[in-house]
């Protein structure tokens, strides 16, 4: 028998490690890290390395199915496209395009741009301007608060660097590829600081490791400020000739003394000033900060200025070691945003989230889109297509989205599985996994200093009738009547269309650069020519911008809407901070639950309580608890450790039963970009009654 080997990336998290996928008789037998690829040099976490049981799972979607009443009848693509189509052109003509939204989830933004892109295409052609992402809750309020400030995103370089401050992030479990590299930088020695209020794998190799009241890291930030200014730790050269507010900056901090911090944060004052210094004192320095749990804060936004502030003043903007920026691949654009009609939700509360100095994101915020269904103010929505998302699991407040998502008239679940969110649907598509279709993946420059990007490679036909996402976005735009905008017969032809001013191809990166290429250098100080792309040209510690829309121009941290501090009446019902979400490694958000080789490893929910907060409540290892917040309870097993501070929990999300989310609140907490406390809000716990 014949092997083909397929060289492609891993989609179960955001390092898209590159993979040597096995293939006989037109099924994948094996798979393994590629020798080469720079994410992860032959290795595989073991996600990815029992990848293959998700795609052959017995569970899988098989056909498209419609609801009839409580149960699922097949239907044909064709069917599936006509209805889709004939209902999203009667949503336009009698309420406006705007009426039908569409959500994407994670997956949709690691599976490359081109899927993304086709949406956007679709989306502005049908002429909706609501369309959702999980970045809502994820990633994009530290873009903007990067380019607020500096005018870019910037990335750790760990592997050069003397100082690496370790800030909310947990590679260990949330991302393997960066452990990896983490090893190789710690073999170097540099000092090692970890912010986290729990004893992760790196916390406890950390020369620091300080652990905050979930929500409060704003606080500890303007400490690290407060004493980096007042011991002149800065590097003043820097700061006269590229950064503005200085002045303003220095007295600002001048109130958050690391005594006052302390008692914010509950880190010690010595700790924070330890920290500080460590920090100005070993450069280059580099904070390692992780993906959402800074941005699921009240001080969302500030959160990640005040981290480029720690970086620009301290002189490692810019240097290897320090902050660097890589560099990004030139594609052609799907979108045409001139077509969209009408204006989309939250563009007036939160501006930003749109849009910053020119840079258009052009999203809705989706913490908006409940409240909306349910007040139909100041539009009804009447259509929905949710793909590669399972809301029900990952988006706060569970029970309204659930009263939400049910006053739907017409809902449409792209997935592999029959999800929590499919079961609500009234269609459900069949989604190719990603062995079973192609796209650009072009995520290694926002994970690492990596200017590379790779072809993640159709190794096997879709199982069952699936579809790759891609074919479906083009296929539903021939069938509304904009064939001539989906000129493409395959998916592959559309991705070489963006590609053309790359100068790559789709054959270039099939056949000869099988395991991705490089598409540049790093450069560092690209400032001394360029400036920074502000609207002063320089880093902007004090923000005109934010001046403008009335909000704060200097960092400044804010308590979580629920905190013993904002609302101490309510702590008295609810006196434990409960922080949630922090990664497992088997799975993936709300997936690889079904996947038995993953859920042996972590077979059911757990809240991690610290053994004198389980003692105070009469709690012992093993024990169900109930665990409650004013939204909604759960029951679920105590885990008793001291790897967690006294008074918080802590609770993962993407579990059935268990749903966290329960527990959230959806509220826009940051009113910047309107993201939701998922770190730091306020609960209670009790032994379950039997
Ligand atoms: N296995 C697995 N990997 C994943 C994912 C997954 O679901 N599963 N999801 C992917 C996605 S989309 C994302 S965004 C990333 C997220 O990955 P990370 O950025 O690493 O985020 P988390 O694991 O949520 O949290 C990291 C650490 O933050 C700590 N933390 C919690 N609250 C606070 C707080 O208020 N302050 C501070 N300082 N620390 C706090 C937690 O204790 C945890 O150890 O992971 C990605 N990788
Ligand atoms: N409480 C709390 N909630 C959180 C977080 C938290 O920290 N705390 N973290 C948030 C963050 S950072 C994120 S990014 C979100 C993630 O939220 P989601 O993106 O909703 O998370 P998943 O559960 O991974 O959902 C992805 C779905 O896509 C399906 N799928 C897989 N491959 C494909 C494909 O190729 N095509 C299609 N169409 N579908 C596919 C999967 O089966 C799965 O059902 O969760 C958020 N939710
Ligand atoms: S670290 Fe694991 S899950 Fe993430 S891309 Fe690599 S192999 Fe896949
Ligand atoms: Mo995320």
């Amino acid at each position: 028998m014949t092997t083909k080997m397929v060289k492609t990336a891993c989609q179960l998290c955001s390092g898209c490690c590159g993979m040597n996928a096995y293939v006989e008789d037109g099924k994948i037998v094996r798979v393994e890290g590629t020798p080469d690829h720079p994410a992860n040099h032959g290795k595989l976490c073991p996600k990815g390395a029992t990848s293959t049981d998700m795609v052959y799972s017995p569970q899988r979607l098989q056909y498209p199915m419609k609801r009839e009443g409580d149960s699922w009848t097949r239907i044909s693509w064709d069917e599936a496209l006509d209805t889709i189509a004939t209902k999203l052109q009667k949503v336009k003509d009698e309420f406006g395009p705007q009426s039908a939204v569409v959500a994407m989830g994670m997956v949709q933004l690691t599976q490359g741009i081109g899927s993304q892109g086709l949406i956007r295409r679709f989306t502005d052609l049908y002429g909706t301007p609501n369309v959702f992402s999980v970045d809502s809750m994820c990633f994009r309020c530290r873009l903007i608060g990067h380019i607020l400030t500096s005018g870019k995103y910037s990335i750790a370089d760990p592997e050069n660097a003397k100082t690496i401050l370790v800030w909310a992030n947990n590679p260990e479990d949330s991302a393997p590829y960066y452990g990896w590299l983490m090893q190789r930088a710690l073999a170097k020695k540099p000092k090692l600081i970890v912010i986290d209020p729990r004893k992760t794998a790196l916390a406890k190799k950390a020369d620091i490791h300080a652990q905050p009241r979930p929500g409060t890291d704003g606080a500890l930030a303007l400490g690290m400020l407060n004493v980096i200014i007042g011991e002149k730790l800065y590097d003043a050269a820097f700061i006269e000739k590229y950064t503005v507010g200085f002045d303003k900056l220095a007295e600002h901090v001048k109130q958050y003394t690391p005594e006052k911090v302390a008692e914010i944060t509950w880190v010690p004052a010595d700790t924070i000033r330890e920290i500080a210094r460590t920090f100005a004192r070993n450069q280059p320095a580099t904070i390692v900060q992780g993906t959402n749990p800074l941005d699921q804060q009240a001080s969302g936004i500030h959160n990640s200025r005040l981290l480029v502030m720690l970086e620009c003043l301290t002189g490692s903007f810019e240097v290897p070691g320090g902050y660097v920026t890589t560099p990004a691949l030139r594609i052609s654009d799907f979108r045409f945003p001139d077509k969209m009609q009408g204006t989309p939700i939250g563009l007036e509360k939160f501006p930003l989230f749109y849009g910053v100095f020119g840079r258009m994101f052009g999203e809705s915020q989706g913490m908006l889109l409940p409240e909306l269904i349910l007040s139909e103010n100041p539009y009804p929505i009447k259509a929905a297509i949710i793909s590669g998302s399972n809301p029900m699991a990952t988006w706060p407040n569970t029970n309204k989205l659930r009263r939400a998502l049910q006053k739907i008239d017409f809902l449409v679940v792209m997935d592999l599985f029959l999800t929590e969110t499919a079961k609500l649907a009234h269609m459900v598509l069949p989604a190719a996994s990603f062995f079973e279709r192609t796209d650009l993946v072009d995520m290694y420059r926002l994970m690492f200093p990596l200017p590379y990007v790779m072809l993640r490679k159709k190794v096997i036909e879709p199982v069952g009738e699936s579809w790759a996402d891609l074919k479906f976005w083009m296929e539903l735009g021939k069938k509304m009547g904009y064939g001539e905008n989906f000129p493409w017969k395959e998916p592959e032809e559309a991705i070489d269309w963006m590609l053309k001013p790359s100068g790559l191809t789709v054959k270039q990166l099939t056949d000869e650069k099988p395991e991705g290429a490089y598409i540049g250098n790093m450069r560092y100080k690209i400032y001394e020519q360029k400036g920074f792309q502000t609207p002063s040209g320089k880093v902007e510690l004090f923000s005109e911008a934010l001046a403008k829309m009335g909000r704060e121009a200097l960092p400044t941290f804010k308590e979580n809407p629920e905190s013993p501090v904002s609302q101490p009446d309510l702590a008295r019902e609810y006196p434990l901070v409960l922080t949630t979400g922090a990664r497992i490694l088997p799975f993936l958000h709300s997936q690889l639950r079904n996947i038995p080789r993953m859920r042996r490893r972590f077979p059911e929910a757990v809240v991690e309580v610290n053994p004198v907060t389980a003692a105070k409540y009469g709690v012992k290892e093993g024990d169900m608890v109930t665990i409650s917040t004013k939204r909604g309870s759960i029951d679920v097993k105590a885990k008793v450790t001291s790897d967690i501070i006294p008074g918080v929990l802590n609770i993962a999300h993407g579990w059935g039963e268990a749903n966290v989310n329960v527990l959230t609140d959806e509220t826009p907490a940051d009113t910047i970009s309107g993201y939701p406390a998922l770190k730091g809000l306020l609960c209670k716990m009790e032994k379950k009654k039997a």
